[in-house]
């Protein structure tokens, strides 16, 4: 009898582990249902309690024995970019096939231990950028590297360094340099700007640093300055340049978890701005933003879109049609997010307070990064593409911007990932995404 009851608890101790070990390494889809409901029942000081504990050196641990020979072969390749894996991914909701292409990425990884929210992580997030025939790709650390856009195509990137003075020019001003929120090539002027996150004895800002573009060396100039201080390091920075109209380029700021200051109009803070690409002049474009950290510009249709971080839930995608008045887009008053403690301050409705509903509301979040939009040459329709962070995931969706409706809606789900840009590559019809935990350079095919 002994025996049979030590079998059954053996079994039920194997079940329990069997279906918490998703939660427990973090490799379980963020936005699965089953894990999410689990994840509500513990209260959020127990959950803390146990990250902080152990739950979270165990994770690193775990990471580091599973992708030993990844990351080895990381190191040991250097600047080859060489093929980590070729494979199809399936969509998950209308099943289509996408071919993803992987290369390694000579930059920092992610420290899954610290937590995405770490100040030491900040110089692991890294952008890309097409110029022209060429990729570029900048670390969190400054580090700039260029290779041929045609080498995607191929088994190896062949990656070059690009020697730069963006953080020796940053000290030089006095300031310490704590990390990069975007890079952005401008067709128009060939430059190449960089947000930076900088920090002096007033605080925490951005700067935007612009550069001439040229293969053998890029010497930056400062072009703005944000001058608005939050005192402690925040990841609530937003930091992405878009083209714009004219000598200018928009510039989303998020509010450094100053929230009320996204409805005062004194402040820079929860604001997207435009800035003269020549004398860095701004001007607000619109308010009541939280962290955006996605712009498209869509000139032919005079359309503005942002994404931005909601607070627990209330990722949004925003539509501005109308943006030579100054709209509102409703933080911190209206979200369709609560806070993470389980409080909820917010109005769900943003039209019944004057502001501007959100395009697409996720909740529960996916952590929303860049946006870009594409159009499909042959019928003319319309796509919006939105990385995600948190669902390790590229949103795709069919859009009808006259009406200001979205008709179908996709999910290319990439187990185990984190997705921090997002570029279109018009020749070759594909996506080009930096993942952030190997980290990797990606091609998706569409
Ligand atoms: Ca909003």
């Amino acid at each position: 009898m002994k025996k049979k009851g030590s079998i059954v608890v053996l079994i039920v101790f194997v079940l329990i582990l069997f279906i918490s070990w998703p939660l427990l390494t973090n490799q379980y889809d963020k936005q699965n249902k089953f894990y999410l409901f689990v994840k509500e029942l513990i209260p959020q000081n127990i959950k803390e309690g146990i990250k902080n504990n152990f739950l979270s050196e165990l994770r690193s641990k775990y990471y580091e024995i599973k992708n030993n020979r990844l990351i080895e072969k990381k190191e040991s390749q250097g600047y080859q970019g060489l093929l980590i894996s070729e494979k199809k991914i399936k969509s998950e909701d209308l099943g289509h096939t996408y071919l993803t292409k992987e290369f390694f990425l000579p930059f920092k990884r992610l420290d899954v231990n610290l937590g995405w929210k770490a100040n030491e992580n900040s110089k692991r997030a890294h952008y890309v950028e097409i110029i022209e025939e060429n990729i570029i790709a900048l670390s969190g650390l400054g580090e700039i590297i260029i290779f041929k856009k045609n080498n995607l195509q191929n088994k190896k990137l062949d990656q070059k360094i690009i020697p730069n003075n963006l953080v020796t020019k940053i000290e030089s001003l006095n300031n310490k340099f704590l990390g990069v929120r975007d890079l952005y090539y401008d067709k128009l002027d060939r430059h190449i700007y960089i947000t930076t996150v900088i920090k002096n004895t007033k605080g925490t800002t951005l700067n935007i640093f612009k550069a001439k573009f040229n293969k053998d060396n890029l010497a930056f100039e400062r072009l703005f300055d944000l001058d608005e201080y939050h005192q402690n390091y925040s990841v609530q920075t937003g930091g992405r340049i878009e083209k714009f109209e004219n000598d200018k380029i928009l510039f989303s700021v998020g509010t450094f978890t100053n929230q009320e200051k996204a409805q005062d109009l004194k402040s820079s803070f929860g604001k997207i701005l435009s800035i003269n690409k020549k004398n860095g002049d701004a001007k607000i474009i619109s308010f009541g933003h939280r962290n955006p950290q996605g712009l498209a510009y869509i000139p032919e249709k005079n359309i503005i879109l942002n994404s931005e971080h909601g607070p627990k839930g209330g990722d949004e995608i925003n539509l501005n049609k109308s943006f030579k008045k100054l709209q509102n887009f409703g933080w911190n008053v209206s979200s369709y997010g609560i806070e993470y403690d389980g409080t909820d301050p917010y109005k769900k409705s943003h039209k019944e307070f004057g502001f501007v509903e959100p395009f697409k509301n996720f909740t529960p979040s996916i952590g929303i990064s860049e946006i870009i939009h594409a159009t499909e040459d042959t019928k003319g329709k319309s796509f919006l593409y939105a990385s995600s962070l948190r669902a390790g995931s590229i949103y795709v969706f069919e859009v009808d911007f006259q009406n200001e409706k979205i008709l179908a809606e996709d999910r290319i789900y990439f187990k185990n990932q984190r997705i921090r840009d997002l570029k279109y590559d018009k020749e070759s019809k594909s996506l080009i995404a930096i993942f952030e935990l190997t980290p990797s350079i990606a091609m998706i095919k569409l």
